[in-house]
Order: C-alpha cells, then structure tokens, then sequence
C-alpha cells in the first residue's frame, strides 16, 4: 500500500542510523566478500543479541545534533548547531570522527568563537575539507524544511560549520535532495529522481566557487553532475560488477567518492540483484549492497540509509536489525519530532 509521509520520515533517520551502526564492521577494508556482509546481516536476527549492541558512530552522532538543533531552535541556528556538534565531541570523543575535523570541532567549543563558520575555513591550508562528514548527517535537513531552495540552503550551511569547501558542502546539498525528493515518492521514477538531482545540482555547480575549487583540484568542470552522468550509466547497464562500481563512482571518504555512490546503491537495489537473499526487501537490499562496495562502508550505507529509508518507510525495516542498533528507537522519536514541525509549517508565497 502507500507509504505515509511518518513512515518514510521514520524510515528516513532509522535507516540512516541502522547503516552506520552494521556498517561500522567494514569501514576502511577494501575487498568485503557478500558472504561476510549477509552473516553479519543474519547475525542480527539471532535473537541473543539485540539491545543495541551495534554502536554508532560520528556519522549518527553529528546526524542527532543537526536534527535536536533544528528542533530546540525551529529552524536553522548556525551558533547553536556548533555548539551542539563542539558538545557532542567533548562528552564522547571517541565515535571515529575523522581525522582533520576534530580540530573544528574543539575550535567550535570556544566561548570566545564569534565567527563559527572560521575554524571550518582554517581547514587543510585554507582549502576546507571535501570530505562526507557535511553529507553524512544531511538528512534532518531534508525533514524540517517544506521547500527544495531551504532544504538546499541550509544543508549547505549546516555542513559549512566543518566542511568549507564546495566539494564538502555540495555533498551535503547532494544528498539532502536525494532524502527530499525519496520523502516525496520520486524514487517510483528512478529515471526522473536521477534526472532532477542532475538539473538540481547543474544550478548548484553553477557557483564560481564551486567551478574554482573543482579546477584546483583537477575535476571535471561539473563533479557532482559528472558522477551522478555516471550513475545514470550505470542504471542503464544490464549487469554492473562491484569493482565497475568503485571505479566509476568510487567507496572513499570524499564526498564525491561517496554521495553519488549511496544514491547509485539505492537506485541499484530498487529491484532484486543476483546474490542477496530472496527474502529481503529493497531497504535490506540497499544496506548489504553497500557494505559490500567495502571503504566508507559506515557513511555509505548511512546515507543510502536515509535515502532508501524515505523511499521504503519504516515497517521495511526489520524489527531484529532496528532492535540491534543503538540510537534506532531515539531517531524514530527526531523523526517523529521532526514530522511535526515540517507539518505545522505554512506554504509561503
Ligand atoms: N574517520 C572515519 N574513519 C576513519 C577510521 C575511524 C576508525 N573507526 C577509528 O575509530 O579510528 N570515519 C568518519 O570520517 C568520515 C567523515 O569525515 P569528515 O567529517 O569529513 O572529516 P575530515 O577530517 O574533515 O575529512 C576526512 C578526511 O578526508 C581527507 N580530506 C578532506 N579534505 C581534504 C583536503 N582539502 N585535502 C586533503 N585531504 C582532505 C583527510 O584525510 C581527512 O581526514 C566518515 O567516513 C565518518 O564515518
Ligand atoms: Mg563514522
Ligand atoms: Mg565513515
């Protein structure tokens, strides 16, 4: 039947935790055998286990900030949100955050900080980070806000606060309007989902700046739009390999090796693929193709998450792996929280 608008909001940030949380196993290993992906996978219907004992990481961590400060605040609130991730980091440190971003955010606890975009442009010699950390807790940013432009805005701010260059944040916009679109039942026309993230991000790259930073770093003229031609492609092949898969879109930690990736792995497992189980539906699909691409495995499969999470809705979910993760039950109540204050918002003209 249809999937209401809860559900696929549930669905949306559940998902995203539960692909952090089982693919936290494979992040960084380069060859992951399906077979080693679907033990872990059936391992979490052993009904010994459960009581979230798979832990999140960064990914789901910054994820609730983003979504707990677009509640407190009713909107987006660049001070408060720094606060929240500087917060976060001080009282759990150890949640694998990578490796250049953890100077941001002990920057960010500063009370004497006025300027809480600085310290993100003090990245990498000036350069800014281009990794997914921006991309990775993006989704909230598509619950909250009704229209495509705010969802586009403030998900580029929101990941501004680390990640000031153009190839971080337009990850961030990326999949921001993958989560939007999936919540508004697009994913039913994969080949018009694609083409609309194509003509949105055409705009995005547009920017100078963007243009700039692509030149620099030796990248075609328009990345995103680039990789996203590619997925296109590769939707369009009657078999596509693994190994095509990371050669063509890449499974590291740059956004770009990464956002195009989890949208690929979501539109890929729309339907049954040779080698997962019969039994699994497309959300359960999506999460164990994307462990096996290897790498980002954790971000990968968080962001396909969220994505396929919206698509799907929340009773896709199996009740064995959502009990398994922690963090699940808490983003079904953001989700929830952040439903209602999509719904109490008016159209503007
Ligand atoms: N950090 C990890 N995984 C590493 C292993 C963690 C392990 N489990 C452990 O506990 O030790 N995962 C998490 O990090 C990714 C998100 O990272 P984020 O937030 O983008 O961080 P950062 O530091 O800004 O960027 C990541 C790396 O990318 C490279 N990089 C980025 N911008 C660069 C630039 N302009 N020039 C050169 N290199 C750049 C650097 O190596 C950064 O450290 C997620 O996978 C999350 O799960
Ligand atoms: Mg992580
Ligand atoms: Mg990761």
């Amino acid at each position: 039947g249809p999937v209401s608008l809860l559900s696929r909001f549930h669905g949306a940030l559940v998902a995203a935790v539960l692909g952090d949380c089982v693919g936290g196993e494979f992040e960084g290993a380069q060859d992951v055998p399906l077979e080693r992906v679907l033990q872990h996978l059936s391992g979490l219907e052993d009904d010994t286990r459960g009581d979230g004992i798979l832990q999140y990481s960064d990914d789901t961590a910054m994820m609730r900030c983003v979504a707990q400060s677009l509640l407190t605040r009713m909107g987006f609130d660049e001070q408060d949100m720094a606060r929240s991730f500087a917060k976060e980091y001080s009282l759990a440190p150890g949640r694998g955050y990578g490796a250049g971003v953890i100077q941001v955010l002990r920057k960010l606890a500063s009370p004497q900080l006025s300027d809480v975009f600085q310290p993100a442009r003090a990245q990498f010699g000036g350069r800014g980070s281009f990794g997914n950390g921006g991309a990775m807790r993006a989704a909230p940013f598509a619950l909250a806000f009704r229209n495509a432009a705010d969802v586009k805005k403030y998900a580029r701010f929101g990941a501004m606060l680390t990640h000031s260059c153009s190839l971080g944040y337009n990850g961030a916009v990326l999949q921001a309007l993958a989560v939007y679109l999936s919540l508004q039942g697009e994913l039913s026309l994969p080949q018009k989902f694609i083409n609309r993230l194509i003509c949105e991000m055409e705009e995005v790259e547009k920017d100078e700046t963007a243009r700039s930073d692509a030149k620099v770093l030796n990248l075609d003229e328009f990345p995103f739009c680039a990789r996203l031609h590619r997925v296109k492609e590769l939707m369009e092949q009657n078999s596509v390999s693994i190994e095509e898969v990371i050669s063509e879109l890449g499974n590291g930690i740059a956004a770009l090796e990464s956002v195009p990736t989890a949208i690929f792995c979501v539109l890929h497992c729309l339907e049954p693929r040779e080698g997962l189980p019969e039994h699994y539906g497309g959300l359960e699909r999506t999460i164990a193709y994307s462990l096996a691409l290897g790498g980002d495995t954790d971000t990968i499969a968080c962001m396909a998450g969220a994505i396929a999470g919206a698509h799907y809705g929340i009773s896709a979910i199996p009740q064995s792996w959502l009990i398994s993760c922690e963090g699940a039950e808490e983003a079904k109540h953001l989700a929830e929280r952040l439903y209602k204050l999509h719904i109490m918002q008016t159209d503007e003209v």
